[in-house]
């Protein structure tokens, strides 16, 4: 739809066209799920109308391309997206006024689709909106789950999981392409000769074939017609199921091929920061890996003619290690089936391969039994084979003699192979997510690897959908915004500095306090409706929402918790400054400790928020399912953002910075992107506690870390702790993570992630964040800075970094 059509009378009656001839309705009876799927078909008419032009363009000017594959793309709801950056969300709005619908009621017809785990995902599904509207010829690769992110349920204080079925309302966004279908081959086994010219004949025998189906999501970008397009394979087995074969025994062989087929797109493995050894997550990776791979050589090939020019005219980029068989694939791709010799094909692939490292914690780092992948891919393990063995040699000019060493570095070793070095072998480019990370990366996890090839490793620092996360979310903050410095920010978010002269601005601040004060009344409404608790709308809405795991430290938030409920009890008429924590998080299904950490934090909320004493000074609150659409209601309602995982782990984090952006003030370790953001506002406008990275990782690594002598010691930890030993009231015993925070679990050293080291740095922390609320102008103005300052951290800037640095292709980003 041409863009003078996007007026309020058009869209309606478009919309009515689409309830027509879609549903045989017409406005006045329509279900509010047919308006929203009405609304969404002409939203998309107008997208595929743009993704047509651009790959007309992308075709005619054989521009280079990035193609960037990941495991995850959390890409939360599209509509409101979509109408924004179309720049027809006005109209949009008004047209369905007019028909008797609010807008916002209308979006939450939408699913969420929960193809992700947390902040990986999420980033992806960021990029994708930056490269949209950056102008970077960019196509995401995924999995088309049938099952995303599990639906998480609290029940008597506990996680359950549930299925979630997002494809039952989500499919209006996925085009299909079915003319795209390629075939991945699993399993059996392979037979290597030459034939008579000395040729290479592999031969495959008795694999599983999977046909690899794709889905085509177009995202627009903001105020440009250009178009980033994500493509969900989803796996559909050829096998017929033929009857007649039963006598034969070959049914049911055939019924299993046919089975396990069909599962490689069934489910998303919910481990966020952890590997997961299973076949069926190594049988994902090569199935987005070579139905990704085979797609672009083909088309490739037929606009070329040949691949010899692939890596001129295409980047391969690998979001962590999850998709790094297309190292191995692509030498496969090129030399068998287009009798490349070795070193051109390795010319190629390293020429094409950039990789990302989204963590440093050593069990996500990936690994795959030897076994595994011969038994799952035989000549993809042949190939990793020979590129090992050539590493090796190279790795032997570099350090001769040094046999350790060399089996340290190597691709396989001890029957693993190390995805991570093979990554870095076969790339010519691997960066960080934040300045800490890509140092540490440098100095500690890659050491060796930086010192033979230093010019490889760079830092790309993480950024976020500003347009999502601040003008969409944040409907009000952006007006503000916008009568102040206009609306160039949207596009150069590094404008949003200009703010910073408003800082003697008394009404502005004010402004800024009633937009806070109207959001946290949205999630106030929220929470009484779900939780059933009255929140206190003068305490200070505090944050910490993302994955639950150790060393995000939700432990030490709930330890410091309970010692204000206990200064409380105390002196139950003392001045406090009120405070409503809200947690919100989901935990692997396999993950112990993290589950039971939920089920704490609904044992202290019951606790806390029935206690007559405390009133409305403090009340706690888990808000269930936590996901990308409960997050655009949660940031622009914090007030306190909990950034608080131990120093040195936490690879960048990217909710701080749709905190900051939102105006929360960040209370934070000096860990991943917190350093940047704490540069970036300086360190009066944020709380920063806690060892940092150097003495952090000493003191893990000296083995004296003794959490018995700060209990000893400190006679508020002490009491913290005897009350988690004692239990709160309901029966349920917490021993077990009282011990591992004093003791250690399994033998091991006592708490890896020191809550305890940390805790009195962080209560003293907090303490000042309460002097300061007692001061609503100085507050407002903190916050105001951490807006004016949080432009570098849109994801407009991280891709025109990638593009600049890395790709090395064009964008219309000023820096
Ligand atoms: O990636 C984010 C970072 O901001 C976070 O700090 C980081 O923890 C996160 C295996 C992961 N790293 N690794 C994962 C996810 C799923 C999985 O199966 C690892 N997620 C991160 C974006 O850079």
């Amino acid at each position: 739809m041409p863009k003078n059509l996007y007026t309020k009378n058009a869209l309606k009656e478009a919309i009515a066209g689409k309830l027509q001839r879609h549903f045989a309705c017409e406005v006045a009876d329509a279900t509010k799920d047919q308006i929203y799927e009405a609304c969404a078909l002409v939203v998309r008419d107008a997208l595929t109308e743009h993704m047509i032009q651009t790959q007309n363009e992308v075709e005619k000017y054989g521009e280079r391309q990035v193609h960037y594959l990941c495991m995850e793309f959390l890409v939360g709801r599209s509509l409101r997206n979509n109408a924004y950056n179309l720049g027809m969300l006005d109209e949009l709005t008004a047209a369905l006024k007019e028909m008797g619908y609010e807008m916002a009621d209308i979006f939450e017809q939408e699913a969420d689709p929960g193809l992700g785990n947390g902040g990986l995902g999420r980033l992806a599904a960021c990029y994708m909106d930056g490269m949209a509207t950056t102008g970077v010829r960019g196509t995401g690769y995924s999995i088309r789950y049938e099952h995303g992110i599990f639906k998480q349920k609290i029940e008597d204080g506990q996680q359950v999981e549930l299925p979630d079925s997002w494809l039952a309302s989500g499919d209006v966004w996925q085009i299909p392409a079915m003319d795209d279908t390629r075939e991945v081959r699993i399993g059996g086994t392979i037979d290597t000769h030459f034939d008579e010219n000395g040729k290479l004949v592999v031969e495959y025998h008795d694999y599983t074939p999977v046909l690899a189906v794709p889905y085509d999501m177009p995202i627009s970008g903001y105020d440009t017609g250009n178009i980033a397009r994500l493509r969900l394979w989803e796996a559909k087995s050829p096998i017929a199921l033929d009857m007649k074969l039963f006598s034969s025994g070959e049914y049911l062989k055939a019924l299993e091929k046919h089975a396990m087929a069909e599962t490689i797109s069934m489910v998303l493995y919910p481990e966020d920061n952890h590997r997961e050894g299973q076949s069926l997550r190594l049988k994902q990776q090569y199935f987005l890996v070579s139905a990704t791979l085979q797609d672009i050589c083909a088309k490739h090939k037929a606009k070329y003619g040949t691949l010899a020019n692939f890596a001129h005219k295409h980047v391969l980029h690998i979001n962590d290690t999850h998709p790094t068989l297309v190292i191995p694939e692509l030498m496969r791709i090129l030399m068998d089936d287009n009798d490349m010799s070795w070193e051109n094909a390795w010319n190629i692939t390293s020429q094409s391969v950039a990789y990302t490292n989204h963590t440093v914690m050593p069990e996500a780092l990936e690994c795959w039994p030897v076994s595994l992948v011969q038994e799952l891919m035989p000549r993809i393990m042949q190939i990793i084979h020979e590129i090992n063995e050539r590493f090796c040699r190279d790795l032997w000019n570099y350090f001769p003699n040094d046999f350790q060493k060399i089996s340290r570095l190597a691709i396989v070793s001890d029957g693993i192979v190390r995805m991570a070095h093979l990554a870095i072998a076969g790339s010519f480019s691997i960066n960080g997510v934040s300045a800490l990370h890509s140092d540490i990366l440098k100095e500690r996890v890659f050491k060796d690897f930086y010192t033979i090839y230093p010019a490889k490793f760079r830092n790309v620092t993480n950024g976020i959908a500003h347009r999502r996360w601040l003008c969409e979310a944040n409907p009000k903050l952006a007006a503000l915004i916008e009568s102040k410095i206009g609306k160039g920010y949207r596009k150069h978010p590094s404008e949003l500095q200009v703010l910073a002269n408003y800082g003697e601005d008394k009404a502005l601040l004010a402004q800024l306090g009633q937009i806070k004060r109207d959001n946290k009344l949205r999630l106030a409404e929220y929470i009484k409706e779900h939780n059933g608790i009255e929140v206190n709308m003068d305490s200070i809405f505090d944050v910490q929402v993302k994955r639950l795991h150790e060393y995000k430290r939700q432990m030490l938030n709930i330890l410091h918790i309970i010692s204000l409920y206990h200064k409380l009890k105390d002196n139950p008429g003392m001045d406090f400054v009120p405070r409503t924590f809200v947690f919100g998080s989901k935990a692997a299904p396999g993950y112990a400790v993290a589950k039971k950490t939920i089920q704490l934090i609904h044992s202290i909320a019951n606790m806390i928020n029935n206690d007559p004493d405390i009133g409305d000074k403090l009340k706690v609150v888990f808000i269930e399912d936590y996901k990308v659409s409960l997050a655009e209601m949660i940031m622009p309602a914090a007030e306190i953002s909990e950034q608080i995982s131990i120093a040195g782990k936490e690879a960048s984090g990217t909710g701080n910075m749709k905190f900051m952006m939102n105006g929360a003030l960040t209370i934070g370790t000096m860990d991943g992107a917190n350093v940047e953001i704490c540069e970036a506002v300086g360190r009066e406008n944020i709380f920063i506690f806690g060892m940092e990275t150097p003495e952090a990782e000493a003191l893990a690594a000296s083995g004296n870390y003794e959490p018995m002598l700060i209990y000893q010691n400190d006679p508020v930890i002490k009491r913290v702790m005897d009350h988690m030993i004692h239990g709160f009231g309901d029966g349920v015993d917490y021993t077990d993570l009282a011990n591992l925070l004093l003791h250690g679990g399994n033998g091991g050293p006592a708490d890896r992630y020191m809550s305890l080291k940390d805790f009195s740095s962080y209560a003293v922390a907090q303490e000042r964040v309460g002097e300061m609320y007692r001061r609503p102008e100085n507050w407002n103005y903190m916050s105001l800075m951490n807006i004016a300052n949080s432009g570098r951290f849109a994801a407009d800037r991280s891709v025109a970094e990638y593009a600049q640095n890395i790709w090395r292709v064009k964008t219309n980003f000023a820096f």
